[in-house]
């Protein structure tokens, strides 16, 4: 059964379809397995997001308007990382090396004209890190998302967030994830990036105070 937001808060956890000539992406695979779980009193809502420009925040906008989740987190592959990576900023530009699932590739263009340059994850991202870490599973702080539709989205979301989507006092942040190992090297298993995003998860719901000071040093 759905979790119902009359009776709780929710987690929305996202995921994109394939891109770029695979046929998979795990991000999906991970909020899917994830959906209708109960993490720390909150209820899983998983969604998909496509890998296009402007239609993703489109998605994104009406997702945090139809379950208004207390925390987002968007997951999006990254292939050649080998760790589950918390990013801890998205900046305001698009510039695409590959075409997106529409064909469109914007060459440094706004994702917001006239927003801020950059905004911070307002997740607490490196007590999700150690979180994944003490799951046994790779976990990082990652400085950058990059300039494709991943970075679009953490931008977009924590920018509709700040504009006062969702309910009051509504996080967001964004992990990237590798390849699952049938995808290319350095791949992790399914399971094991299920696990990781559950105890990251779990580490959001319960530190909501831990960013941005006093996080301390990431080992
Ligand atoms: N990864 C891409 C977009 C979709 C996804 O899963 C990125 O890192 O921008």
């Amino acid at each position: 059964m759905l979790p119902d937001p009359l009776h709780g808060p929710v987690i929305l956890l996202t995921g994109f379809d394939p891109f770029g000539g695979d046929t998979e992406n795990p991000s999906w695979l991970i909020a899917q397995a994830l959906h209708g779980q109960n993490v720390a009193g909150h209820g899983v809502v998983a969604a998909q997001l496509p890998t296009v420009f402007g239609a993703s925040l489109v998605h994104l906008q009406a997702l945090l308007a139809r379950h208004q989740p207390a925390i987002t987190l968007c997951l999006g592959q990254a292939g050649g990382r080998g760790a589950l990576s918390l990013e801890r900023v998205g900046i305001n530009i698009n510039d695409a090396r590959i075409a997106d699932n529409q064909g469109h590739q914007p060459i440094d263009t706004p994702v917001v004209p006239d927003g801020p340059a950059a905004y911070f994850a307002t997740l607490p991202i490196k007590a999700m890190a150690r979180a994944v870490q003490q799951a046994g599973v790779p976990g990082e702080v990652s400085q950058t998302a990059g300039t494709f539709v991943c970075n679009h989205v953490m931008y977009g979301l924590l920018h509709l967030l700040a504009g006062g989507a969702g309910p009051a006092g509504a996080r967001g942040g964004f992990m990237h994830v590798p390849w699952l190992p049938r995808q290319g090297t350095p791949g992790l298993p399914l399971r094991d990036m299920v696990r990781g995003v559950h105890a990251a998860l779990w580490a959001a719901a319960l530190n909501p105070h831990d960013w941005p000071l006093g996080a301390g040093a990431l080992h």
